[in-house]
């Protein structure tokens, strides 16, 4: 069958007011682009002649600009789910503009098979490859791609030469069957393959194929300071007594690793720790410094749902790909982050919070509790099913005026049953086997600034002492209320809360 080659514009003009749209991505890698783009110029020109134009949006992860930028921009997003990172789309939501609901990642795919959200209307999948019989060869991410193309009457396909056609083959696409047929996905270990290297559509439902080249837009991350080189160290330095204990085989356990600058720092420190074996990744994001740690023999296999890479380490991977081919496998959300999995494997997750309370609940989404920052990601569906569980965060923000270790937690996403390590710059607090108040006391002591030691004791002391998880209602959220009031949590005067 040919296929009919149409522009951007063209595509964008498909979508209507009301749509479901679903996208191929996982973080800006492999994100369609070019058709939401033409999508937001359509809604501008829309709502200028007094017309509503809106849309859903559902996609593996977080977007580029491309697609969450432009589209809140222009006012075009109607409903959102499950991730994003974009600050224009932020300050959308926390203006009230958009509906945005906060999924976890592995989940996305199942909702939208079970019917939680209506249908989709058009699937937009970025590919490297498609042929005439249907195949479509993804490029940078699995994501939700082979839910979408399946659930979608129509699927627009961007065929980005940005991408090397080195990536067919990367791929291992499987979705499960729904209950009550599913059955166990076949995972032992991060490089087992189980599926096909495309997805496989009518060829009918591909409306039209859009030629790109539009490089991918992940973000550069900052560079490592003392702070995060430190949390980092401290990482490596726990696994490394916990495998010398015994606690973790000798032979290690494959990581998961969330996305940023600690995320990189940590990734390097035990890069360097030769006392910890070269390992396996099962993760939902590879970033720049695994694919280093790849070429220098310290990471063994990458499982992943993208390659959240700059363009010049993508290119790598693309001119070095006979290298990469049995060191790395891209898998859909729903099976990179499969609870399943992870318990199976025996995964050590590793993720950042915003803020963590005495007991060992994590806060990974809301600024003082009302704020959305970006979502929770995949961190509860490694979180929740872990080997061992590590939230990572420096013990303060904002040069001081807001520390990371709080009474209560003002949004509660991993609760203190999942919880196992809290890490910060100042040091460790092993939650495993402790009560709620011998938590209190280890994250108190390991974990909080200098700044806010006194203070966090004070109110231990104060909420009681004797309850199965003391707090004192009133006072609970006073540091909270305290940065509302004066912009410094340090300021807090607990007799004024209690
Ligand atoms: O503010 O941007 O104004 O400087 O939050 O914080 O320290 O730069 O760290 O970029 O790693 O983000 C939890 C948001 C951390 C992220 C979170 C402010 C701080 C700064 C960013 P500025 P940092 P990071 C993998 C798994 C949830 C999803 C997840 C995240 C900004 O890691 O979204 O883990 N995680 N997914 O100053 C007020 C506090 C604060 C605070 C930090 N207590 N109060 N502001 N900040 N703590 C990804 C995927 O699933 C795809």
């Amino acid at each position: 069958m040919a296929f009919n080659f149409i522009s951007a514009a063209e595509a964008a003009s498909i979508i209507k007011h009301g749509h479901n749209i679903g996208l191929s991505g996982f973080t800006p890698a492999g994100t369609a682009k070019a058709v939401t783009a033409e999508l937001a110029k359509i809604a501008e020109l829309e709502h200028s002649k007094g017309n509503p134009f809106q849309v859903s949006v559902f996609t593996g992860a977080s977007t580029g600009d491309s697609c969450d930028g432009v589209l809140a921009r222009a006012k075009a997003i109607r409903y959102r789910a499950p991730y994003t990172t974009n600050a224009d789309f932020r300050k959308a939501v926390n203006g009230g503009e958009i509906a945005y609901n906060d999924i976890h990642l592995s989940q996305m795919a199942q909702e939208l098979r079970y019917g939680f959200f209506g249908g989709i209307d058009v699937a937009i999948i970025e590919a490297c490859e498609v042929t005439a019989d249907g195949k479509i060869y993804l490029t940078a991410a699995g994501g939700i791609a082979p839910t979408i193309c399946h659930m979608a009457s129509k699927i627009i396909v961007e065929l980005n030469s940005a991408h090397s056609k080195n990536m067919m083959g990367m791929h291992d696409v499987y979705e499960p069957k729904d209950p009550p047929y599913r059955r166990e996905i076949p995972i032992y270990k991060p490089s087992d393959r189980i599926g096909t290297p495309y997805i496989q559509v009518d060829p009918k439902k591909i409306i039209g194929v859009v030629e790109t080249n539009w490089p991918d837009e992940a973000r550069d991350f900052a560079g490592s300071d003392p702070v995060t080189d430190q949390i980092g160290q401290r990482v490596a330095d726990f696994l490394t007594a916990d495998m010398k204990r015994g606690i973790i085989p000798a032979s290690f356990l494959p990581l998961q690793s969330g996305v940023g600058n600690i995320a990189n720092a940590v990734l390097g420190a035990l890069g360097r720790e030769k006392s910890i074996p070269a390992f396996e990744m099962y993760t939902e994001v590879i970033q720049n410094s695994v694919i280093d740690l790849i070429r220098a023999g310290r990471v063994k296999f990458g499982s992943t749902c993208s390659l959240t890479v700059t363009n010049d380490c993508l290119q790598g991977i693309y001119d070095d790909i006979d290298f990469f081919r049995d060191k790395l496998i891209l898998r859909p959300s729903e099976i990179s982050n499969n609870p399943e999995i992870v318990r199976r494997l025996g995964i050590i997750s590793i993720n950042t919070a915003i803020e963590v309370d005495l007991y060992g609940n994590v806060n990974s989404t809301h600024i003082s509790g009302t704020k959305m920052m970006n979502g929770i990601g995949g961190s509860g569906d490694f979180t929740r099913n872990a080997y061992i569980s590590i939230f990572t965060c420096p013990s303060i923000a904002k040069e001081g005026k807001i520390s990371a270790i709080v009474p209560m937690v003002s949004h509660e996403d991993h609760s203190e049953h999942s919880v196992n390590i809290i890490i910060t710059e100042q040091g460790v607090a092993d939650l495993r086997g402790k009560s709620p108040k011998e938590r209190a006391m280890a994250i108190i002591e390991n974990c909080a600034h200098p700044d806010y030691k006194e203070i966090l004791w004070d109110y231990f002391k104060l909420s009681g002492g004797k309850a199965q998880t003391p707090h004192h209602i009133q006072a609970a959220l006073g540091m909270h209320a305290e940065l509302g009031k004066s912009g410094d949590m340090r300021n807090i005067n607990w007799a004024e809360h209690m």
